[in-house]
């Protein structure tokens, strides 16, 4: 799996001058706070929280860059919040999650991720292929259900998404599955008809088991930065959600953005991607995230 650290570096990029003044201590530190406001926001660190650690910051400059660094790095922390743990083991069964989001977000291959750790955790996966809006979309999920040995429910070409979604969740039920992964068509979070789809492909699943969906959630691309805060807010609205990836962190210098998810959004981030492959999916751990946006892992001091 690609690391963190390397995910991570075109966003750390953004604020390699404030990183390399705080690890040598060069400068005022009237010019290291300057120098960080400026570059964090570069990195798509949303202006609000900017605006909050800018008085704690100053406040610990004083003492020098590595006291700043670590306060930086302890709000940064904090500003995640604790996201409630999640595990695929479930006594609930099948457990099945929607997974929403704009055209090329990464959904599909997210799904075959998703797929993969669940089953690497014991789960028995279905994929439900309710992208009905092009062929490609069933055949790319279809294949990665082969590649990756799981069960698949795929519609045709036109079909009803819902209905497909229904017979997913059907067939595994009827087969014993854990988890089913249900694929959606990308969709403009700007077009009220589209958003009207994805509802009635809730209550489908619902219909078919109450309760169902038990987990909503939104793949956001990380290289559009905070402009996928205001789709966020709009599929919120639609279907509400129960959790947000992050998908291509490792192409984006704007990851400073999923600040704004869970304190803007109020969901919990669960995975987040760090590459095109089938185990470039990791679950979204805080302290990782900071680490690797500050250029350390853990206590072991990486320069930018
Ligand atoms: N580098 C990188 N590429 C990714 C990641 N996740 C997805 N991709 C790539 O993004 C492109 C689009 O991915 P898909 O999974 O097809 O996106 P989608 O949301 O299903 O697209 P539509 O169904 O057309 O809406 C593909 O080339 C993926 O390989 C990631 O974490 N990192
Ligand atoms: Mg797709």
């Amino acid at each position: 799996m690609a690391s963190w650290l390397s995910a991570l570096s075109r966003t750390r990029q953004q604020f390699a001058q404030a990183l390399t003044r705080l690890w040598t201590g060069g400068g005022t530190a009237g010019q290291t706070i300057a120098e960080l406001e400026e570059q964090l926001l570069r990195a798509d660190v949303p202006l609000r929280l900017v605006g909050e650690l800018l008085p704690q910051l100053r406040h610990s400059a004083g003492r020098g860059g590595p006291a700043t660094l670590a306060e930086l790095r302890r709000l940064l922390r904090e500003a995640l919040g604790l996201p409630g743990d999640f595990a695929w083991a479930a006594d609930r069964k099948p457990r099945s999650f929607l997974i929403v989001g704009v055209n090329g977000s990464g959904k599909t291959t997210t799904c075959a991720k998703l797929a993969r750790q669940a089953a690497q955790a014991g789960c028995r996966v279905l994929l439900g292929a309710a992208d009905t809006f092009r062929a490609a979309g069933a055949d790319q999920l279809t294949w990665w259900a082969e590649h990756l040995h799981c069960d698949v429910v795929a519609g045709a070409p036109g079909a009803d998404a819902a209905a497909v979604a229904y017979d997913a969740l059907a067939a595994a039920q009827a087969r014993g599955c854990d988890v089913v992964l249900i694929d959606t068509a990308g969709r403009m979070h700007t077009k009220a008809p589209l958003m009207r789809e994805l509802q009635k492909v809730r209550n489908a699943l619902a219909k078919r088991q109450p309760g169902a969906p038990e987990e909503v959630w939104l793949v956001l691309d990380a290289t559009l930065g905070q402009n996928a805060i205001v789709q966020a807010r709009q599929f919120h609205d639609a279907v509400p959600l129960t959790g947000a990836i992050i998908a291509k962190v490792d192409g984006s210098s704007k990851a400073g953005f999923i600040f704004a998810v869970t304190r803007e959004l109020g969901v919990p981030i669960r995975f987040i991607g760090l590459g095109e492959g089938a185990d470039d999916l990791a679950p979204f751990e805080a302290e990782k995230f900071v680490d690797a946006l500050l250029g350390a892992e853990a206590s072991v001091g990486v320069q930018p």
